[in-house]
């Protein structure tokens, strides 16, 4: 039996430019100026990302790797689902051990990647479908945050939200899309999320500036995205890759520090924007949580906590809840 690939793309170029658009005007005229982490993924940047994932500091991959690896079967089990949706799917690497479990559990039948690069969610698609025949792959382009009314509405979901993505919304936008993904599900239905744990500041923050300087480009990446797509001229060489953990809040941020006074031609949006010798633009949080307060901000979305795992060194936590 075949597979079958269907590829929807929301994100038309004209719906992704105005979204960016409306974010660049919006960050960058704030104080303290600020861009949304999601204008990281181009294919460039999903490359850099993957790159991320193999570095000896960056830990949490390996983390969630190891919890599926163990309890793939058991969430399988659990879950009984037969269509997988993933929210920022990526290359869908850790996905894999996922779809063999409801493989070998007789229950998996369809599964849908939801990401905002089409290059990347494209070919992931296709590499599934090739290794698991018989299934039927309808990968969306889109936001997560803002799309979850495309996702597939018939047979029995599983929403999967792994690697710690989740950390990139902030506390109110979290109680948002918790509720908004509860909302899409009908009782049975579960939510797998992964999310990366408050540990020791040190590693916290290697795991973000990394000695090779593949987080920096990375973090620099945004500016390229917005040179290309908006005609500015930001010299990323000319920011500095600041990471740092804000205890009281439990995030790491990045930022880009302006390392000296410059003035920034956005062509896209007429727009200049003047850059002081210093300052700082936070282009990402990325919160760190207790299982405690994972399970509470679910809870109170409307979910049950069917399980609730952790890797043996407890530095990431995989929490499957039903609707
Ligand atoms: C893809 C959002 C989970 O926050 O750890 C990695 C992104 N940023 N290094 C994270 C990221 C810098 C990553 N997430």
């Amino acid at each position: 039996s075949q597979s079958t690939v269907h590829v929807l793309n929301h994100l038309d170029r004209d719906y992704l430019r105005q979204a960016l658009e409306r974010d660049v005007r919006t960050g960058l005229t704030a104080s303290p100026k600020w861009l949304p982490p999601k204008w990281f993924y181009d294919a460039a940047g999903s490359e850099l990302f993957s790159r991320i994932t193999r570095l000896p500091e960056y830990y949490p991959t390996r983390r969630e790797l190891a919890i599926l690896r163990a309890r793939a079967t058991d969430l399988a089990a659990a879950s009984r689902a037969d269509t997988l949706v993933e929210l920022g799917s990526g290359t869908s690497e850790k996905t894999e051990l996922l779809l063999e479990a409801l493989a070998s559990a007789g229950t998996l039948r369809a599964y849908t990647p939801v990401d905002v690069d089409a290059v990347t969610l494209e070919a992931a698609a296709r590499r599934l479908a090739g290794r698991f025949p018989g299934l039927d792959v309808r990968a969306v382009c889109a936001d997560f945050e803002r799309h979850l009314g495309l996702l597939p509405r018939t047979g029995r979901r599983m929403v999967a939200f792994l690697g710690g993505t989740i950390g990139n919304l902030e506390p109110a936008a979290r109680r948002v899309f918790m509720k908004e993904v509860r909302a899409t599900l009908r009782r049975g239905d579960t939510f797998l999320l992964g999310a990366d744990l408050v540990k020791d500041t040190g590693r916290l923050v290697a795991a973000y500036d990394d000695s090779a300087g593949v987080t920096a480009a990375f973090n620099r990446n945004v500016l390229k995205v917005v040179n290309r797509e908006l005609r500015a001229d930001f010299e990323p060489e000319a920011f500095e890759h600041v990471a740092l953990y804000d205890e009281r809040h439990e995030w790491i941020e990045m930022r880009l520090r302006a390392t000296r006074d410059m003035r920034v031609r956005i062509e896209g949006l007429g727009m200049t924007v003047s850059f002081a010798e210093g300052e700082e633009t936070r282009t990402e949080i990325s919160a760190k949580f207790r299982v405690e307060g994972l399970r509470r901000e679910l809870a109170a979305a409307g979910f049950r906590i069917r399980r609730a795992y952790t890797d043996p060194d407890g530095d990431f936590a995989l929490i499957l809840a039903e609707a």
